[in-house]
């Protein structure tokens, strides 16, 4: 049986833009009210996608959600028609109504979280979404999120689909980038590392005091749980909650870590000692490494800039380790400094490619935000939806149908248009229909 790493892509969405919803997130706080471009975001991240596939990597995609999130504005109070009701919602709650165009749901490492079937009770993949509570913009995701994981892992012998945790801050939940699987070989049982920011119930233990701190040690155990993993393969390990106040507002943006490899930065996690030796006990007598790059090589500050842990570290078809890496990484001198030194290294990581994700790069999202791991044995892959897996004549036609439907430029002021939204539902409808996952969209349904 073999088994592979599937890195499902999230399509970035017709809506992509910039509109700073995420207090605590530096790059979306900055960049915000600039000029997107959906179309380039959506061609970035399908090049990078198909690259990874191109090295032998199997690659597959994951649908976006429709915005403007109608149903949501409806929800709150608008009615009228769809015009009015974007017309109307812009003009009386605009803060509201950008939280409801986001496209946030492109950053697929918080659509969910997921434990291969070697590290579970009943030997099935299991997969919750995230309920992303701390942002209302992304709380709006997991419903559909869980419609369209299981468009895509349709297959109830292999794959088990949870409701998202109950939809409130004490179980923040943000999905895989808050979860790291260390393991020998992607069919092997592994550990799984679950980085939480805070308690919800003992405000006596350490938090944050700048930013929020997005995920909860009861969300991650409920996850836990729920995917029937042993205590002996589960290590819950406590961010640094300096570090959210820096802007790490993910555990990816600040460590990663593939197989036997774990690559993080000296103030990653808070005791950190403590948590790594019990990472290092569960793991066993395997070789393990860990990759800690110290604060003198490499600040968190750089770290944040040009997101040098929010990269993905592949295993190549020859066994070795590619690291994914922003082109941010290639531009600052002490980061790309530190991956060229990296690469020497007595550490399975032989080589770094850097990739253009610039569009998802300014509202906080790297090469790794952008994708979803799945470890699948040949016949879990074989029971995947074909149709989201990413070769040659699927990357013809997503690239086809971005050209076709994508605007090249996007304001804010461009979201209240009625015809913008007529557009992404066009696209979106076709899109189901490309990758055969019915219907998933609200749109869809009524
Ligand atoms: O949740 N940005 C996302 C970025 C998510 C990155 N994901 C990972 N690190 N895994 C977030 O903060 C900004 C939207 C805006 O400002 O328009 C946003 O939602």
């Amino acid at each position: 049986m073999k088994h592979f790493e599937v890195n499902f892509d999230g399509l970035v969405g017709p809506t992509h833009n910039y509109a700073g919803l995420s207090f605590g997130n530096v790059a979306s706080q900055s960049n915000a009210n600039a000029v997107s471009s959906p179309r380039q975001a959506a061609k970035q991240g399908l090049a990078k996608a198909k690259a990874l596939a191109d090295m032998g990597m199997v690659q597959g995609v994951l649908a976006p959600q429709e915005r403007p999130d109608i149903n949501t504005l409806r929800r709150l109070g608008f009615t009228g028609s769809d015009a009015t009701v974007l017309e109307n919602a812009a003009k009386q709650a605009p803060k509201v109504f950008l939280a409801c165009c986001s496209a946030s749901s492109m950053w697929t490492a918080n659509a969910a979280t997921v434990s291969p079937s070697a590290d579970t009770a009943d030997g099935k993949v299991h997969f919750t979404p995230a309920n992303l509570t701390n942002k209302f913009h992304r709380s709006l995701e997991p419903e559909v999120t869980g419609r369209i994981l299981r468009g895509t892992f349709a297959n109830e012998k292999y794959f088990a689909h949870h409701t998202h945790l109950p939809d409130n801050e004490h179980f923040g939940d943000e999905g895989a980038a808050n979860h790291t699987r260390l393991c020998s070989q992607y069919g092997h049982a592994g550990v799984e590392l679950f980085v939480y920011g805070r308690y919800a119930f003992d405000s006596s233990k350490p938090a944050p005091q700048r930013y929020p701190a997005r995920q909860t040690l009861e969300a991650s155990q409920a996850i836990a749980r729920l995917h029937g993993l042993e205590d002996e393969s589960v290590v819950y390990i406590q961010q640094n909650p300096d570090v959210i106040d820096q802007g790490v507002f993910h555990n990816d943006v600040i460590a990663v870590g593939n197989q036997n490899v774990l690559f993080y930065h000296e103030q990653a996690f808070h005791n950190a000692s403590t948590a790594l030796n019990e990472v290092k006990q569960k793991f066993g007598d395997n070789p393990l490494h860990f990759i800690e790059v110290p604060t003198s090589q490499v600040s968190v500050l750089d770290a944040v800039k040009t997101y040098l842990f929010n990269t993905q570290i592949i295993t190549l078809p020859d066994n070795t380790m590619a690291i994914i890496a922003p082109s941010e990484c290639q531009e600052n001198e002490a980061v790309s400094r530190y991956l060229e030194e990296l690469v020497t290294m007595n550490t399975p990581i032989k080589q770094v490619k850097f990739f253009d994700v610039k569009q998802s790069m300014r509202n906080g999202g790297g090469p790794a935000c952008l994708r979803l791991r799945v470890a699948l044995n040949d016949a879990e892959l074989d029971a995947v939806n074909q149709n989201t897996l990413l070769n040659d004549t699927q990357f013809e036609r997503l690239n086809a149908w971005v050209d076709k439907h994508y605007r090249d430029q996007l304001s804010e002021d461009d979201l209240r248009d009625p015809q913008l939204l007529i557009e992404s539902r066009t696209a979106l409808d076709e899109l189901t229909q490309l990758l055969k996952l019915g219907s998933v969209y609200p749109f869809q349904q009524a």
